[in-house]
């Protein structure tokens, strides 16, 4: 995938899964797209998440609105039903399979995305061929039970003073109020789950990062 469209596609990244929201995530995605999310990344895990037929109907609900709108649409983890409903991508993390296996499975047109955290990580997923990077966690964050040591925007910035240029978001705790030292460390967009997805108004809420992320 083309590494200046992957750049210019990571600049507000929605992230949910039905247990993120207090509504029906059809509709959540739907006004968050109106606010102007950029890429959506189905997450569907965590206690009480759905499984099987469920998550699959989920799955491509989701896909249909993202369609509608043009917003490519990311599975999280599930390299199998990413396959299976013809997803744009994968983003994985540490513990899961490989970017080198999975862009063998996907092929060269398939959005894949690596979630790193150590500069050694970074340099894995380029060399197997990762199209993004999501660096975090930033912030603290009460989306992920097993999310690693907050590290600011240490990582993000040295990657850039570096020269190190693949697309990247941060990821972890992000607000409207706290994205923009993410977006001056180097970052081409921010991804977020709660400050979408728990937002009162979710368009609204997308729409502030679209303007953080469009200056
Ligand atoms: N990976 C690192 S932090 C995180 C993930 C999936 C959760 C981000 O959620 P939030 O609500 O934006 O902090
Ligand atoms: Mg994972």
């Amino acid at each position: 995938m083309d590494s200046e469209h992957v750049r210019s596609l990571l600049r507000v990244y929605f992230i949910m899964g039905s247990v993120n929201c207090r509504r029906p995530a059809a509709e959540v995605l739907a006004e968050a797209i109106a606010g102007g999310v950029t890429i959506f990344q189905f997450r569907e895990k965590g206690p009480g998440a759905l499984t099987g037929e469920a998550k699959l109907n989920l799955a491509r609900e989701l896909q249909g609105i993202c369609r509608s709108h043009s917003v490519p649409f990311i599975v999280n983890d599930d390299i199998d039903l990413a396959i299976a409903i013809d997803a744009d991508g994968v983003h994985v993390g540490q513990d899961d399979e490989p970017a080198q296996a999975l862009r063998e499975q996907l092929g060269s047109r398939k959005i894949i995305g690596v979630s790193a955290h150590t500069p050694e990580e970074v340099r894995q997923a380029i060399a197997d061929g990762a199209d993004y990077l999501g660096i975090g966690p930033v912030y603290p964050t009460a989306s992920k039970d097993d999310a690693r040591p907050v590290q600011g925007t240490i990582l993000i910035g040295n990657l850039r003073k570096e020269g190190v240029s693949i697309p990247l978001v941060g990821i972890g705790g992000i607000t409207a109020d706290n994205a923009s030292p993410v977006l001056a460390a180097g970052a081409d967009g921010i991804s977020v789950i709660s400050a979408i997805a728990g937002a009162d108004h979710p368009e609204a809420a997308a729409a502030a990062f679209a303007r953080l992320a469009s200056r």
